[in-house]
C-alpha cells in the first residue's frame, strides 16, 4: 500500500467510525415499538431477544419503554393514524375500541397460559382479529404471558387480612385507567382508581393509593416490594398481552417478510411465556425475604363474587352469544 492510498484509508475508517450505527443501518425499514412495560419485563426481552434478531435481514427496530414513546393506552390510536409500527396491547385497551373484547379482560375466565393460547388460536379469535385489522388497521400476531395479578397493599397483613371481596371494602386499589380495568377492581370488591402503570410506584410510596394488582414479575421488576407490605394470591386475573402490528406495514411487505413477522412474533411470545411462567413460579421466597407476606384467600369467595359482578352487567351484553362458553370449553 503506498502511504498516500493508506492514508485516504485510514481517513476512511476514521470518518466512518465516527458515524453513528444508526446511520449504518442496512434496512429501509425501521419498526417502531412502544409499550409501557420496562427493559427488563419478560415481554420487552422477548422482543428483543427473539422478535428483533428475526426480523433483522428487513428491519431495525426502533423501542420505546416505560411509556416513552407514547401514554400508556394511547399505543393502538397510534398504530391506527400511521405514527407506530407495533405494540405489547392489552384486550382492555381494545376494549375502548371494540368493548366485546373485555370478554379478554375479565376476572376468573383464562385459566393458564396455555389456556390463553388455545383462546388466542381458536376461530372464536376470528371475528375479534378481523375488526380489529379492518376496523382500526391493527393486526394481533400472537398473544403474550403476563402471569396472575394479585392484590398487593401497602397495609400489613396485621392491619388488613384479605380473605374474601368484603375485606376490601374502601381499599383504594389502583388498576389502569380503562373501563375494562376499573369494572374488574370493583368487582374484586375495591374501590378501583385509575393510575398510569409509570405513576404506580409513587403513588404507593405516597400512599395516594392502597394498593396496585399485578403479576409477581411485575411487582419485583417495578420494586412495588419496597413501598408495600402484603400480596393476596387472589388470581383475579390471568392477564395477556397482544402483540399488535400496524395492518398498513404489514400490507406492504412481502409474503416471505409476512411469514417471518408472524414467525417472529410466535417464537417471542413463546419465548417470553416460557420465562414468564418460570419468574412467576420462582419469584415468591425473594419478594417475602423484602418484607412482603404473600398469602392464599378464599379463592371460591373472590371468584363468585367477582363473576357474580360480571353477570347481567353492561359489560358482559357486549360479549358475542356463545363466546364464553366456547372459551371455558377449551379450558382445563
Ligand atoms: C398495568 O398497568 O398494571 C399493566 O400491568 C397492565 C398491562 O396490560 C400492561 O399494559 C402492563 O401494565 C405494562 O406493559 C407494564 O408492564
Amino acid at each position: 500500500m503506498t502511504s498516500k492510498f493508506r492514508k485516504i484509508f485510514l481517513s476512511l475508517f476514521i470518518s466512518l467510525s465516527l458515524i453513528p450505527a444508526t446511520f449504518l443501518s442496512a434496512n429501509a425499514l425501521t419498526f417502531t415499538m412502544a409499550t409501557s412495560g420496562s427493559e427488563t419485563d419478560m415481554r420487552s426481552v422477548a422482543i428483543v431477544d427473539v422478535f428483533q434478531p428475526a426480523v433483522s435481514g428487513f428491519a431495525d427496530m426502533q423501542i420505546g419503554y416505560n411509556a416513552t414513546m407514547f401514554d400508556q393506552g394511547t399505543e393502538l390510536d397510534a398504530i391506527s393514524r400511521g405514527n407506530l409500527t407495533m405494540s405489547i396491547a392489552s384486550a382492555q385497551e381494545l376494549a375502548q375500541f371494540f368493548p366485546e373484547f373485555s370478554i379478554f379482560a375479565t376476572g376468573y375466565v383464562h385459566q393458564d397460559a396455555a389456556h390463553q393460547v388455545r383462546v388466542f388460536n381458536d376461530p372464536l379469535m376470528d371475528p375479534f382479529k378481523k375488526k380489529a385489522e379492518d376496523e382500526l388497521g391493527v393486526k394481533l400476531l400472537s398473544v403474550m404471558y403476563l402471569g396472575k395479578r394479585h392484590v398487593n397493599l401497602r397495609q400489613t397483613k396485621d392491619e388488613l387480612t384479605v380473605n374474601t371481596p368484603a375485606d376490601l371494602a374502601g381499599v383504594n386499589l389502583r388498576m389502569p385507567g380503562t373501563d375494562a380495568w376499573q369494572f374488574l377492581g370493583n368487582a374484586l370488591g375495591a374501590s378501583a382508581t385509575p393510575l398510569a402503570f409509570n405513576e404506580v410506584y409513587q403513588a404507593l410510596a405516597t400512599g395516594a393509593v392502597d394498593g396496585q394488582d399485578n403479576p409477581l414479575p411485575t411487582v419485583v421488576d417495578k420494586k412495588f416490594y419496597e413501598v408495600t407490605k402484603q400480596i393476596a394470591l387472589t388470581s383475579h386475573l390471568v392477564d395477556l398481552n397482544y402483540i399488535a402490528f400496524s395492518k398498513a406495514t404489514w400490507d406492504s411487505l412481502s409474503p416471505d417478510q409476512q411469514m417471518t413477522v408472524q414467525r417472529a412474533a410466535d417464537a417471542a411470545a413463546a419465548y417470553g411465556r416460557l420465562k414468564q411462567l418460570d419468574k412467576e413460579n420462582n419469584l415468591a421466597d425473594f419478594i417475602r425475604s423484602q418484607g412482603v407476606e404473600i398469602y392464599t384467600p378464599d379463592l371460591e369467595a373472590f371468584r363468585t363474587h367477582v363473576q357474580k359482578q360480571y353477570e347481567g352487567s353492561e359489560v358482559a351484553a357486549t360479549w358475542p352469544e356463545g363466546v364464553l362458553d366456547k372459551i371455558n370449553s377449551l379450558g382445563n
